[in-house]
């Protein structure tokens, strides 16, 4: 009865605490890892009974989710409205699928099937296969990782995100990979389109036989893509540096750079690089070549292909410049198909131009430029006689002898499209004599995160990068730093391998014993536990002298007690001392040999005595 009293009154408490303070939680869950099918049959199920946190974790098998119509026009398979990481067994055995397409008429060109519709920030997603969809997810939130995917096509509009390695090709229609927000890094995904709508974006080694990249917006960093076209509208201050296209096309767009790109012909492209409209890009370093083919008129094989075209109809393509590019077995490099406006463009940057395979001037001064400019010339398209005439673009004044090597391009990228540079100061790779090793670092840039990892562990979170490490175990240690900048890309610091050692060396002495001793010398022999930066020995309190080996000859020692003391220090620093051990020297033993010799001799020659006397008697 009391019991339950007191139960009842307890529980009230509780209740009062819980109304009073509405914040105080009893106790927060713990991240878990649900698995389907063992813990739940579907995906579905998994994701409505997981919290913030939870990992759901998807063995082999093909799930079909239910499609969920409240939203027209898209029509979604599963929403995720809490922080969760789906991860599959395999990609390819773990599939997610719709039920088959019965969408026909407006509602299949005006509705978009989601497979994963995310509103919920720091979504993780990997290992999987998504099919029957338009877009396998579509994530409107940021710190999205989505990778090793097949499907068609991923929408994401956040910033921070992370699209690597998926494969997007699984649709019979493509729709584009759609990125809209900031800082995000769309890496090393196979493609049709990927249409970036967004700035300071990183798009860097996606690929795609047929595979397009389209940028409407500024500030992004493109490189390492492998793509038959990169075009570029109403885009400024972006880089193009490194890919291998067929085609890059700007229009309308100001001050990017473009460089370090091989542009080849394909059978896509009649022209490599469409400066259609605008002003003060940068084209330098890129390899424009074989942009010559032939088509069937009825006067027979025509030849064509344009290395550049320049303007557009109603565009005006002016104060861009061209320099260190190599022009090389194109029909012709520069053409247009239409009339050229505005004052022209820059083929040189005062010092050096480009190379043109069909300069024909020599280099008598041998400087590797042209002693004679080229002149930029190919056909442009006049309306009023509705043919096209030779015309000059231009002027390279310093044209390269030999093709500009460009593989040794590089370009100044923004310090958002780097990582942190992270480096470590302390620990270095030694030896600590404390438990407390003090951390310090330097990071080059401002961060929004910091941490370290001891021995391979969980990040721990820091916010000043100088501490001190407390408490460290003996022994070896790892230590690696890592900090993530402004744009969400995170840095890491080489690892560092360290040891403590806060023990001194533990020293036995074997030789001599606490004994005496009965010559003048001994042996001083002894063990240590650990290599040593130094050793020595104190005998009867004097000054230590140093050690080479832990054996060595005690000699001309005076007799009378004596004690002696090994210390060694390790390479930590840490000194160590053995016990005291205390002996004598009772060497001096010649008066008393003397001594027994006369007592000897005395004794001899008495008992002599005594029988020369009996045997006299006997006489
Ligand atoms: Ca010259
Ligand atoms: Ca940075
Ligand atoms: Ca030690």
């Amino acid at each position: 009865m009391v019991g339950d009293l007191r139960a009842v009154l307890l529980l009230l408490v509780i209740l009062c605490i819980l109304v009073l303070n509405p914040g105080v939680s009893i106790a927060k869950a713990e991240p878990k890892t649900i698995v389907v099918p063992d813990d739940y049959p579907t995906i579905t199920n998994a994701v409505g009974n997981a919290t913030d946190g939870d990992t759901i974790f998807v063995k082999e098998g093909t799930y079909e989710i239910k499609e969920n119509q409240k939203a027209t026009p898209l029509i979604t398979g599963i929403e995720i409205n809490k922080t969760l990481s789906i991860i599959g067994e395999d990609q390819t055995n773990t599939i997610i699928v719709f039920p088959p397409d019965t969408r026909f008429g407006m509602e299949f060109l005006f509705s978009s099937k989601v497979g994963f519709l995310v509103h919920a920030d720091d979504f993780v997603i990997s290992n999987l296969t998504i099919t029957n969809c338009d877009f396998g997810i579509q994530v409107t939130a940021n710190g999205a990782q989505v990778s090793n995917i097949l499907t068609s096509s991923i929408y994401l509009k956040g910033n921070y995100s992370r699209i690597s390695g998926n494969n997007l090709t699984l649709a019979s229609s493509y729709p584009p990979l759609t990125v809209k927000g900031f800082f995000n890094d769309i890496v090393h995904n196979i493609i049709f389109t990927i249409q970036c709508e967004g700035s300071f974006n990183s798009i860097i080694e996606n690929s795609g036989e047929e595979g397009r990249i389209e940028v409407t917006d500024d500030s992004n960093f493109l490189a390492e893509n492998c793509v038959i076209e990169i075009s570029l509208s109403k885009a400024n201050l972006n880089i193009i540096y490194n890919n291998s296209v067929s085609r890059i096309r700007l229009v309308t767009c100001y001050n990017n750079t473009v460089s370090g790109n091989v542009v080849k012909f394909s059978i896509y492209t009649v022209w490599g690089i469409l400066m259609a409209n605008g002003s003060g890009n940068v084209f330098y370093g890129n390899n424009i070549t074989d942009f010559k083919g032939f088509f069937t008129s009825l006067d027979g094989e025509k030849p064509y292909g344009y290395g550049m075209a320049i303007g557009g109809y109603t565009y005006v393509a002016e104060k861009n410049l061209f320099y260190h590019n190599n022009f090389v077995n194109n029909y012709m490099h520069v053409s247009a198909n239409w009339p050229v406006l505005g004052t022209g463009n820059y083929w040189d940057n005062g010092e050096e131009g480009n190379y043109w395979d069909d300069y024909s001037g020599v280099d008598s001064n041998g400087d590797g430029i042209g002693d004679r400019p080229y002149t930029v010339s190919g056909l442009e398209y006049v309306e009023d006689r509705h043919t096209h005439v030779v015309t000059v673009f231009g002027k390279d004044r310093y044209p390269l002898m030999v093709p500009f090597e460009i593989d040794k391009v590089t370009v100044e990228l923004p310090e958002w499209a780097y990582p942190p540079d992270v480096c470590l100061i302390t620990p270095e790779n030694t030896t600590y004599n404390t438990t407390n090793v003090s951390l310090n670092f330097t990071v080059n840039e401002e961060t929004s995160w910091m941490g370290y990892s001891l021995d391979g562990q969980n990040k721990v979170t820091i916010t000043e990068n100088t501490l001190i490490l407390t408490e460290l175990a003996e022994g070896s240690h790892t230590l690696t730093i890592y900090a993530t900048d402004t744009a969400g890309k995170t840095g890491t610091s080489e690892t560092i391998y360290f040891t403590v050692d806060s023990n001194p060396p533990v020293i036995s002495i074997l030789s001599p014993e606490n004994k005496a001793y009965y010559t003048i010398e001994t042996q001083l022999n002894f063990t240590i536990n650990e290599p040593t930066s130094w050793m020595g020995y104190s005998l009867d309190g004097q000054d230590n002298v140093t050690l080479t080996e832990n054996a060595l000859n005690l000699t001309g020692l005076s007799n009378g007690s004596h004690n002696l003391t090994v210390y060694a220090k390790d390479i930590a620093g840490n000194v160590g001392m053995s016990e005291t051990v205390h002996f004598t020297i009772e060497s001096d033993l010649t008066p008393w040999i003397t001594a027994i010799a006369i007592i000897t001799a005395v004794m001899v020659a008495s008992v002599l005595i005594y029988y020369t006397r009996i045997r006299r008697q006997k006489q």
